[in-house]
């Protein structure tokens, strides 16, 4: 057996793979194998050797037991060595179907709006999507009975709790965890019930805020600003604001380019009127500063909706294709 059992070990070290291995392990411990046969044969030796013999048998069986299991181990890791590096992706590879990912033509847009005012050093503000009726319109000098705060226009939960109509909440919330100065956007989703062509009852907004000591921001500091982003937008546009009412400032203005479509000549986009109108702003009217505890304090506030922007950067015609998710859209853009 001492001889055998030098030879078992060599051909189990020697094996190549897990097939073989398999068969080794049939030839000695299986129905017929070797080890079968052996104890068969003991029940037929002198009783004096037949407890040398076992003893020899019992250790040989361990020791194969555990070479077989120690080479089938080290195998069993070869072999998932080896899918794993013939499985290897290389994502750095070029790709012969030229599919290269994108952003959405609203991120892209959202991202661009960021960027000015991070440049300026404005601070990004987030908050809540459903929110309280102090922050979304009570804080915002919209009285009980306001028409903007109908069921036809505003989302509400059976608590009184609401999807936030406009991102101005975040500018109430904000205010009152900091003292001025202010200067911040707020970019993110807001929600009305509206949808047709022109209207989907989720979409993005950007509002921005700056307050100040009385005194220290002016209506021409916003149109500066304005003027400044508009251009930086779109290019060499035209830059026009005309008197307009929002409850939460005044004054109030909207505010125009020069159609980036006809140049100003007139057509179709801009109602032959040859502007867009791209902007809503004004002071901060003193009844939100109330509503925070603000004292002797200016500030202007401004309002855009990033959809509208997105589309008149892109020559998007239908608002729909900017929701559809069909890839399609992205790959006009990459
Ligand atoms: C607009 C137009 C004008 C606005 C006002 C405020 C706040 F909270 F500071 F009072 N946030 N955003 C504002 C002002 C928004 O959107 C068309």
């Amino acid at each position: 057996m001492r001889c055998r059992l030098k030879d078992w070990i060599e051909k189990i070290e020697n094996a190549q793979d897990l097939e073989e291995i398999e068969k080794i392990r049939i030839e000695l411990f299986g129905k017929k194998g070797y080890f079968t046969q052996e104890f068969e044969r003991l029940k037929t030796l002198p009783k004096e050797q037949k407890p040398i013999v076992a003893k020899e048998l019992n250790s040989a069986k361990n020791a194969l037991f555990e070479a077989l299991q120690r080479k089938k181990d080290e195998l069993l890791a070869k072999e998932i060595q080896r899918k794993l590096e013939s499985e290897k992706i290389d994502v750095s590879l070029y790709s012969p179907h030229g599919y290269k990912g994108s952003l959405h033509p609203v991120q892209y847009t959202m991202d661009k709006i960021i960027e000015y005012f991070i440049s300026l050093n404005y601070a990004i503000e987030t908050g809540p999507l459903v929110e309280e009726d102090f922050y979304n319109f009570e804080a915002l000098n919209l009285p009980k009975h306001h028409p903007a705060r109908d069921m036809q226009d505003t989302f509400y939960f059976k608590d009184g709790k609401l999807l936030r109509t406009h991102t101005s909440p975040v500018q109430i919330r904000t205010m009152q965890h900091h003292k001025p100065p202010i200067r911040m956007i707020s970019p993110g989703a807001v929600f009305r019930r509206d949808f047709d062509l022109t209207h989907t009852p989720m979409f993005h907004q950007v509002e921005g805020l700056v307050v100040d000591e009385a005194g220290k921001v002016s209506f021409a500091n916003l149109k500066f600003i304005l003027q400044d982003f508009l251009k930086y937008m779109f290019g060499d546009v035209e830059v026009r604001f005309r008197p307009s009412f929002f409850p939460f400032t005044e004054p109030s203005a909207e505010v125009d380019i020069s159609c980036i479509f006809c140049e100003g000549e007139g057509c179709r986009v801009c109602s032959h009127t040859g502007w867009l109108e791209v902007l809503g702003c004004g002071m901060v009217d003193p009844n939100v500063f109330k509503a925070v505890g603000y004292e002797n304090v200016s500030g202007y506030a401004f309002g855009l909706g990033v959809e509208r922007f997105a589309m008149l950067l892109h020559r998007i015609g239908d608002l729909r294709s900017l929701f559809e998710g069909d890839l399609r859209l992205l790959e006009q853009f990459r």
